[in-house]
């Protein structure tokens, strides 16, 4: 098996490619922004939930795949600080970096430009296409590639664990027509994401029945689950 999943991040182990999805950096921000008083710990924490992983691995090259940053419209003070930072911190950590657009990346451009990166709307290595997973890509190399790996969904499925229900990040694998699809757990680590069990699904890729996809619990370490319609 080539690919490994490993803590919020999916590796590609003969590519050496890390891929991580969902940062949506500036989250707490916008939720301040609402009257919502949560504390800035965002950043701090996902620079050393990244660097846990990195000690693991050999990486070669890093595909941020959408939704870097939260904003839709503009980017705030901390945003372009926050963001600059992590490209600078994942740029120390590979050789090459991928920023994928997302639907929350209207104008990651500006950011991206900065450090002479560009911005793609779906990458492939070898037989897997990475892409946000918000559109179905119609492109020879979408339609080549075997394995599809979105985010977007930020899927999550909540358990009863003696009486109370508690909601863990969690990737889903199945099939996307005649593809192998991997969906990635967000790497937001304010909020969980969408329970898969109980709430409408965003992705084209997910309109269609899932019980037979697998779910694997992220926690201290990666939970086989088994299928869908088994939990
Ligand atoms: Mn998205």
């Amino acid at each position: 098996m080539n690919i490994l999943l490993k803590d919020l991040a999916l590796y590609l182990k003969k590519e050496k490619a890390l891929v991580i999805s969902d940062i949506h950096l500036g989250f707490e921000e916008s939720l301040n922004k609402q009257g919502i008083l949560v504390p800035r710990f965002q950043y701090e924490e996902t620079i050393q939930r990244l660097k846990k992983i990195f000690k693991d691995l050999e990486i070669n090259e890093i595909i941020v795949n959408g939704d870097f940053k939260h904003e839709f419209g503009q980017i705030s003070r901390t945003e372009w600080k926050d963001s600059l930072n992590m490209i600078d911190f994942l740029l120390e950590n590979c050789k090459k970096l991928t920023i994928i657009k997302g639907n929350h990346d209207k104008i990651i451009d500006p950011i991206a430009i900065r450090r002479n990166l560009k911005t793609v709307l779906g990458y492939k290595l070898n037989d897997s296409y990475i892409c946000h997973g918000d559109f179905i890509p119609n492109d020879f190399e979408f339609h080549e590639a075997k394995n599809i790996i979105i985010g977007h969904e930020h899927p999550a499925i909540s358990l009863r664990k003696s009486g109370r229900a508690e909601t863990y990040k969690c990737f889903l694998i199945g099939k996307w027509k005649r593809k192998n699809l991997y969906v990635m757990p967000s790497f937001n680590l304010v909020v969980e994401g969408t329970n898969i069990l109980k709430e409408k699904l965003l992705s084209p890729f997910l309109k269609q029945d899932l019980k037979n996809f697998n779910v694997f619990i992220v926690e201290d370490k990666i939970y086989d689950f088994g299928k869908l319609k088994d939990i």
